[in-house]
């Protein structure tokens, strides 16, 4: 007679003696089949793991006791259990509190009605996933990996979600908050390098004043404290000799993507729209560009995005996706739409006629006008990729001008004490201060 079948689910992100003891547990009932996590399954609920599927894969095909190992495509057990019918699944205890309640309820209903039987495990104290993943997180990352990042994120998240940062200090709030809504732990994917935030924030007009080297001093201190990828606003992009240095720099400090609109001569925010004058490069000249960049890189994992400004400039939607299926066809990895109606029907449009054409390649949004579309309406449309690219910096200047200004009125600094962070705090929010 055939051995009986347990099924055990499991990220295997980082090994440790409570997955080895779960492993063994398991085998003790029959044949350990294990549900390997796919970014997918994982980045529903949590971050992505830091190891692909197939590095988690070649470790665990690798242990003691494990039979089998197939692909676990979301967080809910329910789909594998109805297509393997295990005769056991085997799980620690820790899954009788907190956000997997609701997964433990429904695999014990279909265990039972399936008759098969539900093994809880003493949950191993003292060592668990998450803690480790804190530890490993202060390590940091190399260039390769954080650039490798924003490709599985795209292809395992129905959006990914960027958050603009011009200083170390945003690094650290996208890096490290995470808002647990609806049973899912939120937080941001990634950073925007955006060149209106980091013009501002040294007092610059958003004209490409700020050199690349100056960008890079920011960015550099952004980097030393995050690990999840950036995205870098490369504006224009410059001249097509310039542009090919821009990618190697940007590449070799595993920087993930550049951006870089089809504007020509001196270029001013987009957020104008009509007001300034937004000259658009021809077609063939800016192809050019994304090919010179596309043959200048050495990884295949950098990504450059071709950023179309037709409806900034007042074109129809028509003239945007002659310019995307262009753009693409000349070697761009993704497109950004860009737009400052505030309905985003234009962007809608886009979208979907986008889609129609490449179901796979990239589509960025920056929802800024258009502010009052959730993220799941945009992945709707077909985006995978939400820049909010100047919030962290218009928040910051109110907050800023207010304590000025009331230091100002009242002639001494009581008053701004509610406004502050407390001193304790400030001391203690940069790791290693102590
Ligand atoms: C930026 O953030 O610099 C951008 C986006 O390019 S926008 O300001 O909307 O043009
Ligand atoms: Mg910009």
């Amino acid at each position: 007679m055939a051995n009986k079948k347990v099924y055990l689910g499991m990220v295997a992100d980082i090994m440790h003696p409570g997955l080895i003891n779960i492993i063994n547990e398991g085998a003790k009932y029959g044949d350990v089949i294990i549900g390997l996590y796919t970014d997918k399954a994982v980045a529903e609920r949590k971050r992505l793991p830091f190891l692909t599927y197939e590095q988690r894969k070649t470790v665990i095909e690798n242990l003691k006791n494990v039979s089998e190992i197939v692909p676990q495509d979301e967080w809910s057990y329910i789909p594998n259990l109805k297509k393997l019918k295990p005769d056991y699944i085997i799980h620690g205890d820790d899954w009788q509190n907190g956000i997997d309640m609701e997964v433990r309820e429904e695999v014990f209903k279909l265990m039972e009605a399936q008759g098969g039987q539900v093994i809880e495990i003493p949950y191993t104290k003292g060592i668990n996933s998450s803690a480790l993943f804190d530890e490993v997180k202060t390590i940091g990352t190399t260039p390769e990996v954080r650039m490798k990042r924003l490709r599985r994120l795209i292809a395992a998240k129905p959006i990914v979600r960027i958050m603009e940062a011009h200083d170390g200090l945003c690094g650290l709030i996208i890096e490290n908050l995470e808002v647990e809504e609806n049973g899912k732990h939120n937080a941001f994917d990634g950073m925007w390098s955006s060149s209106l935030t980091d013009s501002t924030s040294k007092g610059k007009p958003d004209i490409e004043a700020v050199d690349l080297t100056t960008r890079l001093q920011d960015l550099n201190n952004i980097l030393e404290c995050t690990t999840k990828p950036i995205i870098f606003d490369g504006d224009t992009g410059g001249k097509i000799e310039h542009f090919v240095f821009t990618v190697r720099t940007l590449e070799r400090h595993g920087i993930s993507a550049v951006i870089i609109e089809d504007k020509i001569g001196l270029k001013k925010n987009s957020l104008f729209g009509t007001e300034a004058v937004q000259t658009q490069d021809s077609i063939e000249h800016f192809c050019e560009k994304i090919k010179a960049g596309k043959d200048a890189q050495v990884t295949k994992d950098f990504m450059i995005i071709a950023r179309i400004e037709s409806l900034i400039a007042g074109k129809p939607v028509a003239d945007a996706l002659e310019r995307a299926f262009a753009y693409v066809d000349a070697g761009a990895d993704g497109v950004m739409i860009h737009s400052k109606h505030k309905s985003g029907e234009d962007i809608k449009a886009f979208c979907i006629e986008f889609r129609k054409a490449h179901p796979k390649i990239p589509i960025v949004v920056v929802p800024t006008t258009y502010d009052h579309i959730r993220e799941s309406e945009l992945a709707e449309w077909g985006a995978n990729v939400v820049i909010y690219a100047n919030h962290m910096l218009r928040a910051a200047y109110p907050a800023m001008k207010k304590a000025a200004e009331t230091i100002l009125r009242n002639g001494r600094a009581e008053e701004v004490r509610p406004l502050c962070m407390p001193i304790k705090e400030i001391l203690e929010l940069i790791p290693g201060t102590k």
